[in-house]
């Protein structure tokens, strides 16, 4: 599947939730989650390898990686992580987490290209459970 392009988010479900399973205190939430409101995403793409950044005005993330090969990563808390991609369909990555330092719930994200094109982003810490779809600009 192709992931690239500039895309834009449409909806955003229990991102707050997330960041509070995660143990982010509720000022620092509040301003996490405003900023993740308007996130300008772009993926880059040349076969199995995939290029993400997701800018917002506070805190702008890029990650690079290859399916099927581990790489390091924050997780959306900042917590440094190894992260193990592979293909749960053709059009859709699924990523464990593994905190290289302390403890904390279990993180993934999955990220799916639909039939009718949009970008959907699942994250999950622990048993809460995030919702993003994303359109292309
Ligand atoms: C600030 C510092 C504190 C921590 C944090 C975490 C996340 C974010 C901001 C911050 C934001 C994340 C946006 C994520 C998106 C994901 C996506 C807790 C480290 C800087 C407040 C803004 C947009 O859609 O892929």
């Amino acid at each position: 599947a192709d992931f690239s392009g500039t895309w834009k988010m449409k909806t955003s479900e229990n991102f707050e939730e997330l960041l509070k399973a995660l143990g982010v205190s509720v000022f620092i939430r509040k301003i996490a989650v405003a900023a993740a409101s308007r996130p300008a995403v772009e993926i880059t793409q040349q076969g199995e390898s995939l290029s993400i950044q997701t800018s917002t005005s506070v805190h702008t993330t890029h990650v690079s990686f290859t399916v099927g090969q581990s790489f390091n990563e924050t997780t959306v808390d900042g917590r440094l992580c190894t992260s193990t991609p592979r293909w749960e369909t053709d059009s859709k990555i699924s990523c464990e987490q593994i905190l290289q330092k302390g403890e904390g719930p279990k993180t993934a994200w999955t990220r799916e290209v639909t039939n009718d094109g949009e970008l959907i982003l699942i994250m999950s810490a622990g048993d809460v459970v995030c919702t993003r779809v994303y359109q292309r600009e």
